[in-house]
């Protein structure tokens, strides 16, 4: 008897988690958790590292190297999360790449840059929320019936702007896929990236909230994914 109550409790208690008002994110639309292997667990195309290397849980990139994949993001609405270390951040007054839209054709795109999220030549964020050598969960979102773009960092709103230039849409170089590049520096004002490390890379095809962005940093994941 003793037992059966204590079941009962514990199943009072699931049902009354479930049942609560908590954030429910929308499904990822393409998910790399980097573990092991390079593959989208949601059956898309897979990530091709450059000067990378994939280790159990995260992939490794050296200076100048990152990811690519082609056909993973939706050109003008979508977000992107990606939990990421990158050995320097601030120690240096450098830029650190994080995502290329347009083929490494333009020195615009997101970094960091002295600690903090920059949209080059857009917007900044707050001040010092990245640390050399930690890691850090960045989510950017653009919609595109406003051309809003929005970068979080660990949850915490970055910035917000309006793309009328379209720098934050991803080209498609061979006119049919997208290209999203991580971490690898523009041709045009090159070589501002370093040494770090990628835990996962979600891509959606939707805008991703404030509360989904925090839920998202604080571990929750995507309803079809199990990856982390
Ligand atoms: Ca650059
Ligand atoms: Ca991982």
């Amino acid at each position: 008897m003793k037992q059966a109550l204590s079941v009962a409790i514990a199943l009072t208690i699931a049902l009354a988690a479930s049942a609560s008002p908590a954030a429910t994110l929308p499904p990822a639309s393409h998910a790399y958790g980097f573990d092991g292997d390079l593959a989208d667990e949601l059956g898309g195309p897979a990530m091709a590292p450059i000067l990378g290397t994939v280790h159990a849980t995260n992939l490794r990139f050296k200076r100048g190297g990152g990811t690519v994949v082609d056909g993973a993001a939706s050109a003008a609405t979508y977000s992107v999360e990606m939990r990421v270390k990158l050995a320097m951040t601030g120690s240096v007054n450098s830029y650190y790449r994080l995502l290329d839209f347009k083929n490494r054709q333009t020195d615009n795109g997101l970094y960091v840059y002295q600690n903090t999220l920059v949209f080059y030549d857009q917007a900044d964020g707050t001040s010092n929320v990245f640390s050399p050598d930690t890691w850090a969960d960045v989510v950017i979102t653009r919609d595109g019936e406003t051309s809003r773009v929005v970068g979080y960092v660990d949850g915490e709103k970055q910035f917000s702007f309006v793309d009328t230039a379209g720098d934050a849409i991803f080209t498609m170089p061979d006119g049919l896929t997208t290209h999203a590049i991580f971490f690898q520096d523009d041709l045009d004002y090159p070589d501002e990236n370093g040494p770090g490390n990628v835990d996962h890379v979600r891509f959606f095809d939707t805008v991703l909230t404030a509360a989904d962005a925090r839920a998202l940093a604080h571990g929750k994941l995507p309803p079809n994914v199990t990856l982390k």
